[in-house]
């Protein structure tokens, strides 16, 4: 397949100020007329022919100005008209057959309803046109189709019209009057029902709010719609922004590649980020319906307002609104909390996305298959090297060029580098060597040294940023690094400062010490890095117990565990080594446990081991199973250890009614964990507690946590709890994914088998993806089931890669990376994966995106 280079980008030959679309619907057949108004970009080349992008459709009928004509051609599944003057109207009919679009791009049926999908390259799927998102155009869509079937017509903008027709149809004329790429067009037809709602604007502007979804589902929208009322107050509070619509709809669907998209006053979301209730959805559940609902709403600027220029620059719309979404939820909830659930999402898809065969910069220079670069990188990568110019500006002075930067580019569609600009020249900062971070893979690794001399400490930090493929040398880039020195008499620090490393190597010095002091380093995560820092166990509890920097805390406790299990992998700690190392562990998980001060959100935080991804991620070549039984054998110890502490720490939050507040959502937490502990050291106690607790719960965070620990042991509550859970929630589409998802995720030593029977039951579909990852995405990321000696995890992976490709290739090429990291597992291991990717590869027929994802990973 061809590459295509950032470089290469031309501007478009042809604008397209204006297009009508004229939808007659079906779910079998749809006719589409697009009419588009075209004029030559005087800052294009000077082309005579139109180039109108199309994927699988084809010309019915070709007009310009009125007239059928004859002299265009297709060239690949693109549409050549050629044209003489300097603006014409180019009329193009198209028909598809929306229930066979498996891909879900373009527009697809989805439980009898219609719907688009046209981020990234979708709409050309739909009809002919300049399908980039640099072509803005102002759209008018009429669309008319039976009445019974689809009696809600929606799409972007205000409804400017409706009517009936005799034969039972009805139809609907929609306006919108921004200026939007064609990858923000939307619509959709069905039998929805609404939950309704009104904002006013703090320019007094009432706006419409509307969640649809399918009857009998509205009860569970008021979190959706309490989300989004709260994050377009916040946008307007913390950047200024205000809805420039008169309605704003949102629509669920259940068969969809991601989790939501934003196009314009008409967001489309999984059903999983809109549906909720306690007897359903956990605590983790309401809070991804809060982030994503916040998420797509602040698109509306950041992304809609001002878009992109080329698919190059993704990352100025993702990565800005994943920072954006971030510090929504940061102040709707526990910031530090929130804090630590960013950074472990980084650190669990990010860092080995960086150290993998698919590493690329948030700015990437090359692509196939542009869906392939929604990627952990270009959103949460792209967060946080935002999020560093604003912890370098300071917040105000941030907001300072966030609001040049959108009044700048308004209208526009801007790229990186216009962004950076704008932070330079709003913050006052000099970002000329910062914005490496735009252009380089790879997580740096920060090496830090800390001596002392006199009453001087001295603080060594080297970086190197390691090579990835296409880049193999690498300049050292500015790392912004919050650090405090705690006197270990005291206790304390005098206050947190800002150094920002900006050289291979650079030391800085600190007077007043009379002791080695005891270094709190990237606190908050200030910098995407990795740190190498070899320190005493001692160190380590002293600011697991005390670091008055939340983040910093609960990373003190991480790299007492990370330093303790990845010496002991493979039995390499002797004996008193392991005692030593996992009594310091105790030591801090009893003081956790029994710290007052803390809020039960931050202990169930703070209580959680790293995950074997991390563990592996620490080691050039890893042996993840032996990491996964190392980290249970920990695990073990640890509920034997503090058995009295953890039942009297389950006893007391499981008293604490169910609510929505901080408090009861920490005890659930905190309970959790604590059940995972029991359980890891007392088989007998765990299962007793974890019945009881699936027994009597009331919602659906302490039953799934109850089931999760079930799920690992072997007897009748087992039986007993997934049998009840599948028959209480049958008809439940979300919650049966969570049955299918717990089943493949746990540490049974029948996992494999539980998969392969599971991938035959009768709930489960390919054709639905959020089904299809409950199931096998669960498995990809479980150590146990996926390692497994037998090859027969990979094999599995391997065997729904092509199985699915056919049908969707997008949510198939998610599967590749796992298999793809084989060069950073143990030989035997790796072989087999190599060959299962060796076997996709050489199965003929394959889609662009797995075609890309596999060859890299090979290669
Ligand atoms: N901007 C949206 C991206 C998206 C997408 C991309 C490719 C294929 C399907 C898709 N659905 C949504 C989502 C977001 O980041 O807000
Ligand atoms: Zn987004």
């Amino acid at each position: 397949p061809p590459v295509i280079h950032r470089e290469d980008y031309r501007p478009p030959e042809w604008l397209v100020p204006q297009i009508a679309l004229d939808f007659r619907l079906g779910i079998d057949a749809t006719h589409v007329t697009a009419k588009l108004s075209v004029t030559r970009n005087p800052a294009g080349e000077g082309g005579s022919t139109l180039r109108l992008n199309g994927d699988q459709i084809a010309p019915l009928a070709v007009r310009v100005d009125g007239e059928a004509v004859n002299d265009w051609r297709l060239d690949g599944s693109d549409l050549l008209v050629a044209l003489s003057g300097e603006a014409h109207e180019v009329e193009v009919e198209t028909a598809m057959n929306p229930a066979g679009n498996s891909q879900l791009m373009g527009l697809y049926a989805s439980n009898g309803m219609l719907c688009t999908q046209c981020e990234a390259e979708g709409f050309r799927r739909i009809t002919f046109f300049p399908d980039r998102p640099d072509v803005l155009s102002t759209y008018s869509v009429r669309m008319a189709g039976d009445k019974a079937q689809f009696p809600i017509l929606l799409s972007n903008g205000n409804c400017t019209a409706t009517g009936e027709n005799a034969d039972g149809t009805h139809w609907a004329q929609w306006h919108d009057p921004w200026p939007k790429p064609s990858y923000l067009f939307a619509l959709v037809a069905g039998d929805l029902v609404a939950n309704h709602a009104q904002f006013i604007t703090q320019s007094g502007r009432k706006v419409d709010l509307n969640i649809w979804v399918r009857a009998g589902d509205e009860q569970r929208t008021q979190h959706a719609m309490d989300s989004l009322i709260a994050s377009m107050k916040w946008d307007e509070q913390a950047f200024g922004r205000e809805y420039d619509l008169d309605l704003f709809n949102v629509v669920a669907v259940s068969d969809f590649n991601m989790g939501a998209m934003e196009n314009k006053g008409l967001n489309v979301f999984n059903t999983r980020y809109v549906l909720a209730e306690p007897e359903t959805a956990t605590d983790a559940d309401y809070d991804g319906i809060e982030s994503v609902i916040g998420h797509e709403y602040f698109h509306n600027w950041s992304g809609n307002r001002v878009t992109c220029r080329d698919w190059f620059q993704l990352s100025l719309k993702e990565g800005f609104t994943v920072l954006r979404d971030q510090l929504f939820s940061a102040d709707m909830g526990s910031e530090p909390v929130k804090r630590i659930e960013d950074v472990r999402t980084l650190r669990g898809g990010q860092f080995p996305e960086d150290s993998g065969p698919l590493a690329h910069p948030i700015r990437p220079d090359s692509y196939q298959e542009i869906s392939n670069f929604y990627t952990a990188t270009v959103y949460n990568k792209g967060a946080e090297v935002i999020r560093m110019m604003r912890t370098m500006a300071g917040t105000e002075r941030f907001r300072q060029g966030t609001d040049l930067y959108f009044d700048r580019h308004d209208g526009e569609a801007a790229t990186c580098e216009d962004f950076v600009k704008a932070i330079e020249q709003g913050t006052g900062l000099d970002l000329t060597q910062f914005r490496l971070w735009y252009s380089q893979a790879g997580t740096p690794q920060v090496s830090v040294s800390l001596t002392h001399e006199g009453d001087v400490a001295t603080l060594t930090l080297a970086q190197t940023v390691p090579a990835t493929p296409d880049q193999a040398d690498k300049q050292p880039m500015p790392i912004p690094l919050r650090i405090a020195l705690y006197d270990r008499d005291t206790g304390c620090h005098a206050g947190e400062r800002l150094i920002v490393l900006d050289k291979a190597k650079e030391s800085f010095a600190f007077g007043g010490f009379a002791r080695l002091p005891v270094l709190s380093i990237n606190r908050g995560f200030s910098a995407p890095v990795a740190i190498e820092f070899e320190r005493d166990a001692e160190d380590l509890v002293f600011l697991a117990a005390r670091d008055d920097d939340p983040f910093a805390r609960y990373e003190a406790m991480q790299s007492l565990v990370v330093q303790h299990l990845v010496a002991a992998v493979g039995g390499g700690l002797a004996d008193a080594e392991r005692a030593a190392g996992r009594a310091a562990i105790g030591k801090a998980f009893a003081a956790i446990i029994a710290d007052e001060a803390l809020d039960d959100l931050m202990r169930g935080e703070l209580m959680m081991l790293p995950t074997v991804a991390y563990l592996a991620e620490q080691v050039l070549v890893a042996d993840p199973y032996a990491i996964h039984e190392e980290r249970e054998a920990l695990k073990h110890w640890l509920g034997g250890e503090l058995a009295s502490e953890l039942t009297a720490l389950h006893d007391r939050v499981s008293a604490v009614p169910y609510g929505r507040d901080a408090a009861a959502r920490g005890a659930r937490k905190a309970k959790a964990q604590a059940l995972i502990l029991i359980a890891s050291g007392d088989a007998a106690e765990g299962a007793a507690r974890a019945i009881a607790q699936y027994r009597a719960a009331d919602n659906m965070t302490d039953r799934q946590s109850a089931l999760t620990v079930l799920c690992n042991l072997e007897g009748p509550e087992r039986d007993e709890a997934l049998a009840d859970f599948h028959q209480r929630y049958q008809g439940n589409a979300l919650v049966i994914d969570k049955w299918f998802q717990l089943q493949a995720s746990c540490f049974h030593p029948q996992v494999l088998n539980h998969v392969k029977a599971l991938a035959g039951h009768p709930d489960f579909t390919l054709s639905n993806p959020n089904r299809v990852r409950a199931l096998f995405m669960s498995l990809a990321l479980n150590p146990k089931g996926f390692h497994d000696v037998s090859g027969e995890g990979y094999r599995l992976i391997g065997d729904l890669i092509r199985r699915l490709d056919p049908l969707n290739p997008q949510t198939t090429a998610r599967f590749v990376p796992h298999l793809g990291r084989w060069r950073r597992i143990e030989p035997v291991r790796a072989a087999m994966m190599r060959a299962e990717l060796e076997a996709i590869m050489a199965q003929g027929e394959l889609s662009r995106d797995v075609r890309e994802q596999v060859g890299k990973s090979l290669g």
